[in-house]
């Protein structure tokens, strides 16, 4: 089987290194670790590991939930997969940088644990040359406020991927408007749109992190 293809199915299948036993059919085999390492040493490039490996394997996940298939559990195993690629890729999208374009602080809104998405944000704007503060899931309008008046010209960058918590993104950027009107905010995650940046005055929406990186490259040069 192609490379590519069978660590799909092996993050989609949540098996994470050789050494974890679930599940346990699997035991002894390779995991999404083992797996991404090979592919990086077969010359494929992570862009294309992500893009044809590991986000289309968070979708077939997604849609395995949605119709009842996989539960909560497994939707982990598969997250667990995911990040144990990731660790693989990520000195891939941060080398080469020079940390000297801004600060840029991110975070999952209040009342979302999903990080995956904005882990991928995080590290593709620290390898486009910002200074990263990632504060985490689950996170409140008092943490932003604070790290921003610690970093006063920072951008900030909010992630939500229920559509529960985009009221939770909404009460942030007025927060945050409140307190600082000059401060750039960018949005993303899942259910979030254009539509919703433009209701909620968020800055700039972006459906996937490159998207993320050029405007703050845009906003780096003006
Ligand atoms: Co959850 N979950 N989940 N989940 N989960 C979804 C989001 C869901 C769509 C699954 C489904 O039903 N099909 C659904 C949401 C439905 C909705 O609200 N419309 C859902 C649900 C319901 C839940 C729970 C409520 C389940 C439950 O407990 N009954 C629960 C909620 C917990 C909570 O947050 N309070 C829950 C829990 C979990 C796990 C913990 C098990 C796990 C997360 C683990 C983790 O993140 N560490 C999980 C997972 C893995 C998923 C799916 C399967 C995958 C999410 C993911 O990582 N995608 C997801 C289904 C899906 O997305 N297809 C699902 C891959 C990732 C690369 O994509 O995060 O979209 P994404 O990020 C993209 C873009 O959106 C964008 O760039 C990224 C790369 O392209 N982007 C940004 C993201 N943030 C950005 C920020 C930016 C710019 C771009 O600027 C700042």
């Amino acid at each position: 089987m192609d490379l590519l293809q069978k660590l799909l199915e092996t993050v989609e299948i949540g098996k994470v290194d050789k050494k974890s036993r679930y599940p346990s059919r699997l035991k002894g085999q390779d995991g999404s670790y083992e797996l991404t390492l090979m592919a990086i040493n077969e010359g494929i490039s992570p862009r294309q590991i992500l893009e044809e490996a590991l986000i289309p394997a968070m979708g077939r996940v997604g849609k395995k939930f949605s119709e009842r298939q996989i539960f909560v559990p497994q939707m982990l195993m598969s997250a667990k997969a995911m990040g144990a690629s990731m660790v693989q890729l990520k000195p891939y999208f941060i080398s080469g940088a020079v940390r000297t374009k801004g600060t840029f602080i991110i975070g999952t809104v209040k009342g979302d644990l999903h990080d995956i998405g904005k882990n991928l944000v995080s590290m593709m704007v620290e390898g486009g040359g910002w200074s990263i503060i990632d504060l985490g899931v689950d996170v409140g309008s008092e943490r932003f406020i604070e790290e921003l008046e610690k970093n006063p010209g920072a951008v900030i960058g909010l992630s939500a991927l229920l559509t529960t918590t985009m009221d939770s993104m909404k009460k942030i950027v007025a927060d945050i408007r409140t307190k600082s009107g000059t401060t750039k905010i960018l949005v993303g995650g899942a259910p979030v749109t254009q539509d919703f940046c433009n209701k909620i005055g968020a800055d700039f929406y972006s459906p996937n992190p490159q998207g993320a990186v050029n405007w703050l490259d845009h906003l780096f040069i003006n």
